[in-house]
C-alpha cells in the first residue's frame, strides 16, 4: 500500500516575477517515489479562497504527509519551517486585494502549532545530499504562515495521523535573473529534490511511530 503525500505550491503574487512552486508542483504531480505516491494541489494566494481549497484538498486527498511549499524571495537556502502561528499579519494585500492585519487565523484555535515532519532529520540529509538548508523559526504572517497552520489545525481537528509541516524556497534563477537587485536563487532540480528528501524521511518517520 502507498503512503500518500499532499505537496503544495503558491501562484504568484504582487510583484513577484512568478512562484517558483508552481513549476514544482506539476514536476511532481502523480509522480511514484519509493512506496509514496505524490497529490499536488497549486494554491492561490488568497487569504479566502485558499483557506477553502487547503481543507478541503485535506478531506478528499486523505494524506499521510503534508509538505507545503511557497516561494520566501530574501532566504538564502530551503528554510524547513519549525512553527505556525495562528496570526495574520498581511505586508501586501492577496490577489484578492485583501490585506488583514492582526486577525487570527481561527479564533478557536491555539496560539502555534509544531511541523510535525521529522524537520532536524531532514535537514541533515539535505546537507549531507549537497542541499544547502536551514531550519526557520518563522514562516511568517501571510500566506505560507496562514496555510501550514491550516493544514496542521485540520490534521489535529479530523484526528488524523498525519504529518504537516512547510518548506520555504528561495527563487530559481530565471526569476532571480528578472529582479533588478541581486537575488539568492537555486535550480528547480534541486528545489524538487530537496522536497523528494523531506518526502522520504517523513516516510521512514511515519513507520517508526506506525510500528
Ligand atoms: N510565499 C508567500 C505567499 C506565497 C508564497 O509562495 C509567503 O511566504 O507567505
Amino acid at each position: 500500500m502507498y503512503l500518500r503525500a499532499l505537496v503544495t505550491g503558491f501562484e504568484k503574487w504582487g510583484e513577484e516575477p512568478g512562484n517558483p512552486t508552481e513549476k514544482l508542483v506539476k514536476l511532481l504531480d502523480g509522480r511514484k517515489l519509493g512506496g509514496i505516491e505524490i497529490y499536488t494541489h497549486l494554491l492561490p494566494v488568497s487569504f479566502k479562497r485558499a483557506r477553502e481549497e487547503i481543507v478541503s484538498k485535506i478531506k478528499e486527498v486523505k494524506p499521510d504527509i503534508i509538505i507545503n511549499t511557497g516561494l520566501a524571495a530574501s532566504r538564502l537556502v530551503i528554510s524547513i519551517e519549525r512553527v505556525a502561528v495562528n496570526i495574520i499579519d498581511a505586508r501586501t494585500p492577496d490577489n484578492d486585494g485583501l490585506r488583514p492585519i492582526d486577525e487570527p487565523i481561527d479564533p478557536e484555535g491555539p496560539f502555534a502549532y509544531p511541523s510535525t515532519l521529522p524537520t532536524r532529520r531532514i535537514l541533515e540529509r539535505l546537507k549531507s545530499s549537497g542541499i544547502p538548508a536551514r531550519l526557520s523559526y518563522s514562516a511568517g504572517t501571510y500566506l505560507c504562515n496562514f496555510v501550514m497552520y491550516l493544514s496542521l489545525r485540520t490534521v489535529d481537528k479530523m484526528g488524523m495521523r498525519t504529518l504537516a509541516g512547510f518548506i520555504h524556497v528561495p527563487y530559481t534563477p530565471d526569476l532571480a535573473a528578472k529582479k533588478e537587485k541581486p537575488a539568492p536563487s537555486m535550480s528547480l532540480d534541486l528545489i524538487r529534490r530537496a522536497v523528494e528528501i523531506a518526502l522520504e524521511e517523513s516516510s521512514t518517520e511515519l513507520s517508526k511511530i506506525r510500528s
